[in-house]
C-alpha cells in the first residue's frame, strides 16, 4: 500500500491524512472542527475518537502493541467472522481474522455536519489461507464527527450458506469503572462467561465490582454508560444487532495481559455491539447483512 498514492487519492487537506505509525502500520488520521480520530489500516480498527472539548471516548491501552498480525488492545476491534474462540478449531485465532488483516481504503467522503466517512474492504490476500475458513466480502464504514458511527456489512459471495458471529468490540474510556453503570439491559437474558456460561436475567443497571464478561442476547436496546467521574453519558444506539457484550477483565485477568498496565482496567469498559451465540447469522448465497452502531456523548452536571 503506497501511502503517497493513497494520500493523492484520498487526502482531505487539513482534515484527513494517511500516516505510518512507529510500527510501520498505516493509520488514517482525521482532524475536523468537531472531533479527531485515528484508524489503523490493519484491522480497519479505530484506535481513537475524541469529540472537541471532550475526554477521549474510545480507550486505547497505554501498553497496546501495534505490530503486524498483532491484535491491538483497545479501540474498536472487528471480531469477524467468528466471536471468541473458534467453535471447532482451537488453532484458529480468537475473535476471527478481520482484526489482524489488512483492509483497503475504498472511499473517503465529507458529509454534512463536518463528518468524514472512511470506507474499508477486507483484503483477503492478507489473510493466511489456513485461517480463512470461508471466502466472503466484508466492508466497514466509519463516520467520524460529533457522533461516531460504524457500519459492518457482510456479503455471502459463496455458493452455499455461511454462518458468522461478529462484534464491534468497543473499548470505552471511563473515569473509574467502579463508579460506572450501564443501563438499557434490564430484564435481558445473558450468558455469564465468568459463571460457566450460565443463562441469567439482568436486574436493573449493570454495575462493576469484579471480572464481568456477559453476552446479552435478543436485545436491540440502546445502552447508556453513565460515568460520574468524567461527568458524562455515552449513548450506544445500534441497528442490525441482537447481542450486546459487556466486559471488564478486572485486576486478576488484566494482570495476565501483557498489553494492559496495572490499574488500566479501572479506566476501560467494553460494551460491544454484536451478533453472537444464539444470535449468530446465517447468510444464504448472495445475501448481505449490515450491523451498525452510533456513539454520542452528553454532559451531566
Ligand atoms: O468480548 C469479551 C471477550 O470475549 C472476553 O472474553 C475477552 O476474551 C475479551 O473478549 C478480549 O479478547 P482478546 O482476544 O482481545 O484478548
Amino acid at each position: 500500500m503506497n501511502l503517497e498514492t493513497l494520500n493523492k487519492q484520498f487526502e482531505l487537506p487539513g482534515k484527513l491524512q494517511l500516516t505510518v505509525s512507529d510500527s510501520g502500520i498505516p493509520v488514517v488520521e482525521i482532524n475536523t472542527p468537531v472531533s479527531s480520530a485515528a484508524i489503523s489500516i490493519q484491522g480497519a480498527q479505530l484506535v481513537s475518537w475524541t469529540p472537541v472539548d471532550e475526554e477521549p471516548v474510545i480507550w486505547l491501552s497505554p501498553s497496546a502493541i501495534l505490530g503486524p498480525n498483532k491484535a491491538i488492545r483497545g479501540g474498536i476491534p472487528i471480531c469477524w467472522p467468528w466471536f471468541g474462540p473458534h467453535e471447532s478449531d482451537g488453532r484458529l485465532p480468537s475473535h476471527g481474522y478481520a482484526r489482524t488483516a489488512l483492509w483497503d481504503v475504498v472511499e473517503i467522503v465529507e458529509l454534512e455536519d463536518e463528518q468524514v466517512r472512511v470506507s474499508f474492504r477486507l483484503d483477503k490476500r492478507s489473510v493466511p489461507t489456513e485461517i480463512m475458513t470461508f471466502d466472503c466480502e466484508v466492508e466497514l464504514s466509519i463516520s467520524v464527527g460529533s457522533i461516531l458511527t460504524l457500519d459492518l456489512r457482510t456479503t455471502n459471495s459463496n455458493s452455499n450458506p455461511i454462518t458468522i458471529s461478529e462484534a464491534l468490540h468497543s473499548y470505552f474510556n471511563v473515569g473509574d469503572v467502579r463508579n460506572v453503570e450501564v443501563s438499557g439491559l434490564d430484564g435481558c437474558s445473558y450468558l455469564d462467561k465468568v459463571d460457566a456460561g450460565r443463562i441469567k436475567e439482568q436486574l436493573g443497571a449493570v454495575l462493576f465490582s469484579q471480572e464481568t464478561d456477559r453476552v446479552y442476547i435478543d436485545t436491540v436496546s440502546e445502552c447508556i454508560i453513565s460515568d460520574p467521574v468524567l461527568q458524562r453519558k455515552i449513548h450506544i444506539n445500534k441497528q442490525g444487532s441482537l447481542s450486546t457484550v459487556v466486559w471488564n477483565p478486572w485486576s486478576e485477568k488484566a494482570a495476565q495481559m501483557a498489553d494492559m498496565g496495572e490499574n488500566d482496567y479501572l479506566h476501560m469498559l467494553c460494551v460491544e455491539t454484536a451478533n453472537v451465540a444464539n444470535n449468530s447469522l446465517t447468510l444464504n448465497p448472495g445475501e448481505s447483512h449490515e450491523m451498525s452502531v452510533s456513539y454520542s456523548v452528553s454532559r451531566v452536571a
